[in-house]
């Protein structure tokens, strides 16, 4: 990654010692940028020219994608969001990139066009002053068993090293079938069953010893207290998902989380 830009003459540097960091940190997730969501694809091109200033941190919480077929994809859509990603990397924008459950194929190459650091599926990091979980949420989603079993099929290295065998055409088209089955499949669970499982969120938290925690995915984007057993409440932020011509993203200005409004002007 590119080192950050100096210090502009009215930004206040850390002082040695001190945890401020320059800089504030944004959270998005769910954006599902495809080719046929053209106005999407416009909205998220808007906001990392617009949003992120240098210095910021930018954290991407997975399904950038609506489907990622490999680091050497050369279609319109992904030489759109590397070179996004990239001018706002040159900027001073530090970006990291989770994997969520449509882009799971992301890898090191991809990260280096966009100039990004791929983050694991679990990343702590101060967040409002506060240590602070970022998942893409999946893996919360514990009830949905079928789910979690094709998960650790598509995450194997073996069977992502089969598929990167394939052509680009060949992949397209599995990932095209894949994503048809994949609504197919959704339509028929319960809600219930693709939504974080509560037990499984206190355990992550107490696992991570974190009273806060960021992800997506569920598309059900909420602010829940959940009781800790040590008596504590701690913070489960859902992010959106990414619609046509507007979007809530989150950002944090050192001491708060503020819910910021993104539109297409
Ligand atoms: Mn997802």
């Amino acid at each position: 990654m590119k080192s950050s830009t100096p210090l502009s003459p009215t930004s206040c540097p850390a002082q040695s010692g001190s945890l401020i960091i320059p800089g504030r940190q944004w959270f998005v997730s769910d954006l599902h940028l495809s080719i046929e969501r053209p106005a999407t694809l416009e909205l998220f091109e808007h906001f990392v020219a617009e949003h992120p200033q240098t210095d910021d941190r930018l954290f991407i919480l997975g399904d950038l994608f609506d489907a990622w077929i490999g680091d050497d994809d050369d279609a319109e859509l992904a030489m759109r969001v590397r070179k996004a990603l990239r001018t706002a990397s040159e900027r001073g924008v530090r970006i990291f990139i989770q994997r969520g459950n449509r882009d799971f194929m992301m890898g090191k190459r991809l990260m280096r066009a966009c100039g990004a650091m791929l983050l694991p599926d679990h990343f702590v990091t101060p967040v409002a002053g506060r240590p602070t979980l970022l998942m893409h949420g999946d893996l919360l989603c514990t009830d949905d068993v079928d789910y979690q079993k094709a998960r650790r099929r598509f995450r194997n290295p073996l069977f992502q090293w089969l598929m990167l065998l394939k052509s680009l055409e060949e992949r397209r088209r599995i990932a095209a079938d894949y994503r048809k089955r994949s609504g197919e499949i959704t339509a028929k669970k319960s809600a219930e069953i693709m939504d974080v499982n509560a037990d499984t969120v206190i355990r992550t938290l107490r696992h991570h010893r974190v009273d806060q925690l960021i992800h997506g995915h569920t598309h059900r984007p909420a602010e829940h207290q959940h009781a800790l057993p040590d008596g504590r409440t701690a913070l489960r932020l859902v992010l959106p998902e990414w619609h046509e011509n507007a979007v809530v993203a989150w950002q944090d200005d050192g001491k708060k989380l503020n819910a910021i409004n993104v539109t297409l002007s």
